[in-house]
């Protein structure tokens, strides 16, 4: 594997095992993201720090904002915390809470920003040149990692490729990249076989005698539409132990839950809760969504973008309000709005051929402007945590940002 990966993932790598050799506490807290490839990364994470002996406090957010990180790490000091699947962009925000008092480790796959701190460790694919949006989930970096350092975690290669297709690395027919050395790791080990369905690869694990996509969406039920309820906890520990009737049972409730919300807030948006501006079409679903998770929105964008009733020209915008209650911690006086970002499939040409800018870039800038904290962007789906009742400032800078980019050219 060594001669395929570049010379600073080995460095990185190098760096998160002296760090953890030098250890010496008993407890490593992992903060992991709440969708499959997160509960997927929290699982490999947690089962590495029980591989070197130390007992692990797992924490699952779903977004970073600095009244969570501050929550986190309240009363910790001389620790290392681990956050994955997001933070690549948080970095600077959890230094400064940090203040210096823990050593945190992030291991993320999206944009990120390095930062120059000697406490906080970016292990992001995209600071080395890999896209994180096509060639390595997070589960696939915590696989290398984890297995680089302690070869007993090779067993949990398999969880890689769940990671990998939970965040729809296989849309081109397959997964590509690091994501695809860990599925040869995979398969060499007897861990996966590969399905061709229609010109497409599906990746049977044996561990779950089931395929990746099918593991990976029940992942997601339980993480993102269960959050609230916590049931994220079976997640990971099916990742681990398999699942049992009673998880699949409540994935599937959850799945049912969500499909009769989805088609809800349709009718409602072609009822006319649907804001149209030049460039962007937006709406807000307030609580309407609760107890889902604020991941629904996304969802529910990302499985309506294209259906008639959005304009295929225009960007989505939808909000989605935060509950104040973060299972893992506890009561917090968040009052803030989770806003997701799609995009429909002629505009997404044009962004993807440089013709209109991606999210990756109006996203992260729109949240700097008006204070948001953006931690998951992509070129054609990205996300930000904003002030509750800074909706329409949001998409009015978002707005200017597209018509800023028409002007310049
Ligand atoms: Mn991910």
């Amino acid at each position: 594997m060594e001669e395929l990966l570049n010379r600073e993932f080995f460095e990185e790598i190098r760096e998160v095992a002296e760090r953890i050799k030098s250890y010496e506490e008993d407890e490593i807290t992992v903060v992991h993201h709440n969708d499959a490839d997160g509960l997927a990364s929290g699982a490999i994470l947690s089962h590495f720090c029980n591989c070197v002996d130390k007992k692990v406090e797992r924490i699952c957010i779903e977004k970073v904002h600095p009244k969570i990180v501050e929550k986190i790490h309240e009363g910790k000091k001389g620790k290392i915390i681990f956050y994955t699947d997001l933070a690549g962009l948080a970095a600077d925000m959890i230094d400064k809470v940090d203040a210096g008092r823990n050593q945190i480790i992030i291991i993320d796959h999206h944009p990120a920003k390095a930062i120059e701190s000697d406490n906080v460790l970016v292990f992001d694919s995209e600071l080395i040149g890999i896209s994180g949006d096509l060639f390595t989930s997070a589960s696939t970096l915590n696989y290398f990692v984890s297995s680089a350092i302690n070869d007993e975690m090779r067993k949990y290669a398999y969880l890689a490729v769940v990671g990998a297709v939970g965040d729809y690395h296989d849309r081109s027919g397959g997964v590509l990249g690091l994501d695809r050395i860990a599925l040869d790791d995979a398969l060499h080990q007897g861990q996966v076989k590969i399905k061709i369905e229609k010109a497409r690869e599906r990746y049977y694990i044996e561990f779950f005698e089931e395929f990746a996509d099918v593991v990976a969406r029940r992942l997601t039920n339980l993480g993102a539409i269960g959050y609230e309820k916590a049931d994220y906890k079976l997640g990971v520990k099916a990742c681990i132990h398999g699942f049992d009737e009673k998880t699949i049972k409540e994935s599937e409730r959850l799945e049912k839950m969500k499909n009769e919300k989805f088609d809800e807030a349709i009718e409602r948006l072609k009822e006319g809760e649907l804001h149209q501006e030049r460039y962007t079409q937006w709406f807000n679903l307030g609580d309407t969504f609760s107890p889902m998770g604020v991941k629904a929105v996304g969802e529910f964008m990302q499985l309506s973008k294209d259906m008639t009733f959005f304009d295929e020209n225009k960007y989505i915008v939808g909000f989605q309000n935060m509950p104040d209650y973060i299972p893992d911690l506890g009561k917090l006086d968040l009052n803030a709005s989770k806003m997701s970002g799609r995009i429909p499939v002629p505009l997404e040409r044009r962004i993807i051929h440089g013709q209109a800018p991606g999210l990756d870039y109006l996203v992260p800038k729109a949240s700097e402007i008006i204070g948001a904290f953006a931690d998951a962007t992509h070129r054609i789906a990205a996300a930000t945590v904003l002030e509750k009742g800074k909706e329409r400032e949001f998409v009015k800078v978002f707005e200017s940002l597209v018509d800023e980019f028409y002007r310049s050219r």
